[in-house]
C-alpha cells in the first residue's frame, strides 16, 4: 500500500545552496600575477608598494583627498571614532550590522539608537535630534544598502548642535550622492571591503576624508603610533592592510564597472521576476546616481502576501535559496545592548517594523538571470493567499 507520508520529499529547486554575499572576484590571472610579485619582493605588509598604489587609486576613484586602507571595516570604524575623539554617547541607527554599535561600545562609548525612516531604512534626522543629550559627542550615520543617508539634513543637525558627523559607508563603496562619491561627506566615511561586499579585499576596509589633520592622526593610530623608526608619539593599534589584500583590491578595482553592471542587470531581473506578486516590494535605488546595488532587498507585507517574513525565509531555505534577514532583530535586541539598554526599543518603532519585514536575496557575479526567474517563480508559489 502506498503511504504518501513515506514519499521522499521533492528535491530543492536549487541543487546547490545559493548564498547571499558570494564574493566577486576580478581577473584571476592578474591577481595571481600580483601575488607572485609580492612573494618575489618578499614584502608582505607594513605600507608596502601595493597598499600605496591601492591607496592612491582609491582616493582617485572617490575624488577624495585621502583614503587609507585598513585591515577591516570594524577596525576602521574604531579608529575613525577614536580619531574624532568621540566619547560619552554617540547616536547611531540600530538598523545596521552590529559592528557599527560594537565599534563604539568596545571603546566604552554608549551607542544611543535613533529610529530610521521606514521608506529609506536610513537614520531619520528628526529622530536623531530627539536623542541628543548633553552627553552626546557625535553622530554616526550608516548608508544602509548603499543608499546614502539624508546627508544634508544630518549635517544640519550636527552643525546646529556642534557635533561631528561621520558615516559608516560599509555598503556604499562606488555609490554617489548628488553627483559626488560617497567618501566625501561628514568628517570621514568608513568602507568595508569584506569578502561579502560587492568589492572586496578578502578582509579589509578604508577611511576616506578630506581632512588633513584627521588623516595625520589616523595614519599614526593605524600603525601603533609610530612616526619613523623607534619613535612612538601616539596610542595606536595594528590597523594595517596586507599586500595580498591590496592585490585583491587593485584587481577588483579593474572589474568594478563589470560588478556594477551585473548587479544592475540582476536588480532589473528581480524587478521583473517579482512584478505583480502582491505583498512583496523590492527596494529601488536612485537612478540618477552611481550605485552598487549589492543588496537585493524585499519587504514582505504579511497581510497582502499571506505569509510572514520568517515563513518565507524558511520556505526559501527549503529550496536552497539562503536568503538573509539583515538586520534582524536590530542591534538593540542583541547583546550587550539588550541587557544594557532594555528600554531602547521604545524609541525604535520603525526599526522594529522594518527589521521584521526585510529579506535579502542573492546577487552578484555568482547569480544568473535564470536563477532569479526561478526565485521569482518560487515566491509566486509560496504566496499564502493561493492556498
Ligand atoms: N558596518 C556595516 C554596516 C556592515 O555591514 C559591516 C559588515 C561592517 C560595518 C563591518 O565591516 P567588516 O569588519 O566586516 O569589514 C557579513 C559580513 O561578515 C560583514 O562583513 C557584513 N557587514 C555583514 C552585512 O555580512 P554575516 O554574519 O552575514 O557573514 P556570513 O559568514 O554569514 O556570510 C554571509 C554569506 O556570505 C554567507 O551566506 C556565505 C557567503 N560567503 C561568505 C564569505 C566570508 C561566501 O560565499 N564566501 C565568503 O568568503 O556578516
Amino acid at each position: 500500500k502506498t503511504s504518501y507520508a513515506s514519499y521522499p520529499a521533492p528535491p530543492p529547486a536549487f541543487a546547490a545552496p545559493l548564498h547571499v554575499g558570494r564574493p566577486n572576484i576580478g581577473d584571476r590571472r592578474k591577481l595571481l600575477g600580483r601575488i607572485e610579485g609580492i612573494l618575489d619582493r618578499n614584502w608582505l605588509s607594513n605600507h608596502g608598494p601595493l597598499v600605496q598604489e591601492f591607496e592612491r587609486k582609491l582616493a582617485d576613484h572617490l575624488g577624495v583627498k585621502h583614503c587609507i586602507p585598513i585591515c577591516n571595516g570594524t577596525v576602521a570604524l574604531e579608529l575613525a571614532i577614536r580619531a574624532l575623539d568621540l566619547k560619552g554617547e554617540v547616536i547611531v541607527p540600530s538598523f545596521t550590522f552590529v559592528a557599527t554599535a560594537h565599534a563604539l561600545q568596545w571603546q566604552g562609548i554608549t551607542p544611543v539608537f535613533a529610529d530610521i525612516d521606514p521608506q529609506t531604512h536610513n537614520l531619520d534626522p528628526s529622530a536623531v535630534e530627539r536623542m541628543i543629550t548633553p552627553r552626546t559627542s557625535g553622530i554616526v550615520g550608516v548608508h544602509v544598502w548603499g543608499r546614502p543617508c539624508a546627508i544634508e539634513a544630518l549635517q544640519d543637525v550636527a552643525d546646529t548642535h556642534g557635533l561631528p558627523l561621520m558615516f559608516d559607508a560599509a555598503h556604499a563603496f562606488g555609490c554617489s550622492h548628488r553627483g559626488r562619491m560617497i567618501g566625501n561627506f561628514g568628517r570621514c566615511e568608513v568602507f568595508s571591503f569584506h569578502a561579502t561586499k560587492f568589492f572586496n579585499t578578502f578582509e579589509g576596509g578604508a577611511i576616506a576624508t578630506n581632512d588633513d589633520e584627521l588623516v595625520a592622526k589616523l595614519r599614526l593610530m593605524k600603525n601603533f603610533g609610530f612616526r619613523g623608526n623607534d619613535n612612538v608619539v601616539y596610542l595606536g593599534v595594528n590597523g594595517k592592510m596586507t599586500e595580498v589584500c591590496a592585490a585583491m583590491g587593485l584587481t577588483g578595482l579593474e572589474s568594478l564597472a563589470e560588478f556594477m553592471d551585473v548587479n544592475r542587470r540582476n536588480h532589473e531581473c528581480y524587478r521583473r521576476a517579482l512584478a505583480g506578486i502582491p505583498g512583496l516590494r523590492l527596494i529601488e535605488y536612485p537612478v540618477a546616481e552611481r550605485c552598487n546595488r549589492q543588496y537585493i532587498v524585499i519587504e514582505v507585507d504579511e497581510n497582502a502576501y499571506g505569509r510572514s517574513r520568517d515563513e518565507t525565509v524558511r520556505m526559501l531555505h527549503g529550496e536552497n535559496v539562503l536568503a538573509r534577514k539583515y538586520f534582524w532583530p536590530g542591534c538593540h535586541r542583541m547583546e550587550p545592548y539588550r541587557t544594557l539598554y532594555p528600554e531602547a526599543g521604545r524609541n525604535l518603532p520603525h526599526t522594529e517594523e522594518v527589521a521584521g519585514r526585510v529579506i535579502v536575496l542573492p546577487t552578484g557575479t555568482a547569480v544568473e538571470p535564470e536563477m532569479i526567474w526561478k526565485i521569482g517563480e518560487l515566491l509566486k508559489v509560496f504566496e499564502g493567499r493561493r492556498s
